[in-house]
């Protein structure tokens, strides 16, 4: 920001040029979205409830759900609720930052969703890099069977999960609809039933390394130890259509040699051996292999990870998740949390170590959601339900970020509705965009002057822009200097024929001669011709 006190500029008018359209003026908006000048994106307006320090971090999000006015992968301003990045319209779950190859990327799963209740998808993962260049599509192929007869799919990674690894490789999970012995919970000898599988995938190659099926495991994980008894919401094994999705799977990370992995339907964090074998189960309302202490209940949880990645053998660790145990099946009991747990292998126990929550304005999120720890404290997502929260680290709820109508509680916080605007995962990251796009620019003559408005989708390194016009393409003088205060910048000038716009770069913490995307120069537009209005 060091620039506005070097100019001769002559007239300056300068604002952030975002519109916010309220809920409903479009007829189909249930909730405030943005619109400019310059690009065709409608990400959502952002509502605070407190705001915490933003520490250069931003939130990554991706609307979705029968009410999302846009569904896209969408970085947004913690600070001002300004876009940053708005990325291909689509489905675009649990996009955020993930390391790859020694840089930050950003990842998504893009492709066919089922909604709940039947909750799982068929596609491929998207890496892209800090240009938004994709890096990287990662895919599944394979004889998968689907709900609906003869349905089949290119790739069939499920939308739950991805993980990318410190060896480079990608751990998702996958469903496949087959038959077996229902009979252990009153079914038939060959009743239909999802297979819940994970995948560890070398991203270079697109090779899969390892696989892992629940049904092989019946001994440990048996059909009787799930919560989601056969017939729920009419899913009772009888037809292919109706299989029975005893287990659901939602999330694998790496743990020890092996894999934790999230069942939502055994109420289970799950333990599994680089050879596949199940080495124990905490199942969270009877502890399955393990003593729960007071507090330490979740079911239906998602988001299952641990600290250190991976703790050796009998070695204690922390057990993280976001706890939904408010569900379809067990509607209106708990409120989501996130949920901190310590874990003693050697003594198979386990104790409550936070339970982050804001008591006065519960969330009961029926379905999805994260929780992530970070250096400042710790950040939920409640997935089904479109708010995000940050705790200190004592547990203090210290903001809360909406992004799509919900149906407000009665005494405050919210509850699940019908399907509305969800987005699965949310992050608060931190990101360096470098797009190898031009700024946009469009300029138009409105009475005695013309006013140019610009911005530059992804770029986070612009800290203000010159303006440069004229009568004739060929002969542009300066006009104006401003600081970038949001996503699209109005500037009025003197009436003008043609206008060229310069996007000033912030100087690189780690070498200020220089910017972090390694421009080299400032990025300019083309010269465009000013349109007029009456
Ligand atoms: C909302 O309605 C407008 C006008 O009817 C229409 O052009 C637009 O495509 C709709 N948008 C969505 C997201 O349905
Ligand atoms: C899915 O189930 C079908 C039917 O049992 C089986 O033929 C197929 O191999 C399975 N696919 C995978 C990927 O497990
Ligand atoms: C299973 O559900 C179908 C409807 O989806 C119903 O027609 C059938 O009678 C049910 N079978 C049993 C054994 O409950
Ligand atoms: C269990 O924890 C709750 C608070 O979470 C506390 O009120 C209660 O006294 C505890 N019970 C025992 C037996 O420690
Ligand atoms: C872990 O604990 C079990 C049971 O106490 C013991 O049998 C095993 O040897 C221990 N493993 C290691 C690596 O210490
Ligand atoms: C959960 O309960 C709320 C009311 O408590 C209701 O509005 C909502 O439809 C229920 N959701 C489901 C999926 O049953
Ligand atoms: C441009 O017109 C507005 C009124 O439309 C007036 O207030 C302003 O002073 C004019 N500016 C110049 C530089 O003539
Ligand atoms: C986010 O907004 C704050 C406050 O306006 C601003 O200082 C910061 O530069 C913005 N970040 C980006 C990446 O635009
Ligand atoms: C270029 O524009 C400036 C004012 O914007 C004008 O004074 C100058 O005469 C122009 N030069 C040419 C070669 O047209
Ligand atoms: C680019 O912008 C920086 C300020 O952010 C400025 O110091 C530098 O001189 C500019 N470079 C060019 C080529 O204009
Ligand atoms: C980014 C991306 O790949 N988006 C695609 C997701 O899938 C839909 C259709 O399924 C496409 O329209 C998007 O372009």
């Amino acid at each position: 920001m060091h620039l506005i006190n070097t100019l001769s500029s002559i007239f300056i008018a300068v604002s952030c040029a975002v519109t916010i359209i309220p809920a409903h003026t479009a007829g189909n908006a249930t909730w405030p979205y943005q619109k400019y000048q310059t690009v065709n994106y409608t990400p959502p307006w952002l509502k605070f409830d407190g705001r915490a320090p933003a520490y250069g971090k931003h939130l990554f999000i991706a609307p979705d759900g029968a009410t999302a006015f846009q569904a896209a992968p969408t970085i947004l301003n913690l600070t001002n609720g300004e876009l940053i990045w708005n990325g291909p319209k689509g489905h675009a779950f649990g996009f955020g930052v993930q390391q790859y190859d020694g840089q930050d990327v950003l990842v998504y799963w893009n492709g066919t969703s089922f909604p709940e209740p039947v909750g799982r998808g068929n596609g491929a993962i998207h890496v892209l890099n800090s240009h938004y260049e994709e890096i990287a599509v990662v895919t599944l192929a394979g004889h998968f069977v689907e709900l609906t007869p003869g349905a089949s799919y290119e790739s069939n990674i499920d939308l739950h999960e991805i993980y990318i690894t410190a060896d480079d490789t990608l751990l998702v999970t996958a469903n496949n609809v087959t038959q077996t012995d229902l009979t252990s919970v009153g079914g038939s000898e060959d009743g239909w039933i999802v297979d819940c599988q994970i995948y560890e995938i070398d991203i270079a190659t697109n090779e899969v390394l390892f696989s892992w099926s629940s049904l092989d495991h019946l001994e440990e994980l048996p059909l009787t130890a799930s919560l989601y008894h056969l017939g729920s919401e009419g899913y009772n094994g009888t037809t292919q259509s109706k299989a029975w999705g005893y287990f659901h799977i939602n999330s694998v990370a790496p743990f020890q040699d092996g894999y934790i992995i999230s069942s939502r339907y055994l109420c289970s964090a799950i333990a599994i051996g680089a050879d596949g074998c199940v080495k124990w189960r905490i199942q969270g309302r009877d502890g399955a292999d393990f003593t729960l202490g007071n507090g330490t209940n979740f079911c239906y949880q998602h988001d299952v990870r641990t600290l250190p990645v991976r703790p050796r053998e009998n070695e204690s660790f922390v057990l993280h998740m976001h706890d939904n145990s408010n569900c379809p099946i067990d509607n209106g009991t708990m409120a989501s949390s996130g949920l901190v747990l310590n874990v003693h292998p050697a003594t198979r126990s386990v104790e409550l170590s936070q339970r982050l929550r804001d008591p006065s304005k519960p969330i009961y999120a029926i379905a999805q959601g994260n929780f992530e720890p970070m250096l400042e404290g710790s950040f939920a997502g409640h997935g089904w339900i479109p708010v995000a929260e940050e705790f200190s680290f004592s547990g203090r709820r210290l903001s809360k970020v909406q992004y799509g109508a919900a149906v407000a509680r009665p005494g405050g916080g919210y509850l699940s509705g019908v399907r509305g605007t969800l987005s699965y995962r949310a992050f608060k990251q931190a990101w360096t965009g470098c797009p190898l796009t031009r700024p946009d620019v469009v300029a138009r003559t409105e009475g005695n002057a013309t006013v140019v408005y610009v911005s530059w989708n992804g770029a986070t390194e612009v800290s203000g822009w010159e303006v440069y016009g004229g009568m004739a393409a060929g002969n542009l003088t300066h006009m104006s200097t401003v600081a970038k205060t949001g996503f699209e910048m109005k500037i009025r000038v003197p009436t003008i024929r043609h206008v060229q716009v310069m996007a000033l770069l912030r100087p690189w913490i780690e070498d200020p001669s220089a910017d972090a995307c390694g421009y080299g120069d400032n990025v300019s537009t083309g010269v465009v011709a000013v349109r007029s209005v009456k």
